[in-house]
């Protein structure tokens, strides 16, 4: 998903490194930033608190920082590490090496991007498909169940002890990204009993990170489930299902429960395709796509401006919803 013009997008393409290319990045550092993807996921924030965590061990000078919103979602509010953020506007302007977290494109650095052109060197860290390689140094493994997984991988090599500190980081970006580790693959089982092993508290963390919502998210749900639309012809007969949440129906409540409604919505039997318009300002919607088996809603979300994952992707688009879902079912074919 992108969430902001992409002007700032500075013309580079990245040269893949090796994790231990990487340790040699960071090692080197003389000063480091942080910095995590707008309307942050648990996936960005772990990874970017474990990172800073061991940055700050090893003695380099670390901020960790997303541009949008303002303030970490109540969610994530417990993950340890959350001493090293600082608000958008206090990230220094130049540094020695930028690290970004799961984030595919500059765009979704949101207004943080400016800070790319000021680091000495930058490095991506992800595992978007579609990530547009926009750092000087890329590590981008597609193929992990979330970004921290990869940090997993980074830090045995580097002899990175995960204590429970880095764990319970590390188990907040693996538990959401594989939906409660419904999407697994041989190895994810093995991180996450390696990550309980150090003690953290796995059921409090799922439950805090995706189990817990105001009172006000059931008669959000309610309404906006209700309008929801099965077109089972679109996706050439596969199925699409889609609701839109209006800034009206979503007023008072979190990005936690904005988020929680596609995975509902996505367990529609007769649709391949799901999607979530979430209106962020009066229409601007953001757009949550989720796909089963068959239709690659990547390739799908990049033809409308955005980006993601095989079965899960997202884009932005402003107008009138009615516009957006007929776009979307023309690219669907
Ligand atoms: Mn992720």
């Amino acid at each position: 998903m992108t969430h902001c013009p992409e002007s700032t997008t500075p013309t580079l393409t990245s040269r893949h490194v090796s994790l231990q290319d990487v340790i040699g990045l960071l090692e080197g550092a003389t000063s480091a930033t942080v910095l995590c993807h707008v309307q942050p996921d648990a996936d960005t924030i772990g990874s970017g608190l474990a990172l800073g965590i061991v940055l700050e061990r090893k003695g380099i000078p670390v901020q960790v920082s997303f541009a949008t919103p303002d303030r970490l979602p109540v969610s994530m509010s417990g993950l340890p590490g959350r001493h090293l953020l600082v608000p958008a506007e206090d990230v220094a302007e130049s540094v020695d090496l930028l690290v970004t977290v799961d984030c595919g494109s500059a765009g979704r650095l949101g207004a943080l991007a400016s800070r790319l052109g000021g680091a000495r060197r930058s490095l991506v860290i992800d595992h978007h498909r579609s990530n547009t390689r926009y750092g000087m140094f890329d590590l981008i493994d597609d193929s992990a169940e979330a970004t921290t997984a990869v940090l997993a991988r980074l830090f045995d090599l580097w002899n990175v002890e995960i204590d429970a500190d880095l764990a319970h980081c590390l188990y907040a970006g693996l538990v959401t990204d594989t939906g409660s580790f419904r999407w697994v693959q041989p190895g994810t089982h093995t991180l996450a009993e390696r990550l309980l092993g150090t003690g953290i508290d796995g059921a409090a963390i799922a439950r805090t990170l995706l189990d817990t919502h105001p009172f006000g998210w059931l008669p959000m749900l309610g309404a906006v489930l209700s309008s929801a639309v099965l077109v089972p012809e679109a996706a050439q007969g596969r199925g699409l299902v889609h609701a839109a949440i209006r800034c009206t129906d979503s007023a008072g409540l979190g990005s936690e429960e904005v988020e929680s409604v596609v995975d509902i919505v996505r367990t529609t039997s007769e649709a391949e395709v799901a999607a979530v318009f979430k209106e962020s300002a009066p229409g601007s919607w953001s757009v949550s796509l989720r796909s089963k088996e068959t239709v690659d809603v990547a390739a799908v979300a990049e033809r409308l401006g955005g980006g993601g994952h095989r079965f899960a992707a997202g884009y932005t688009v402003s107008g009138p919803v009615e516009s957006a879902i007929c776009a979307l079912r023309e690219t669907l074919g």
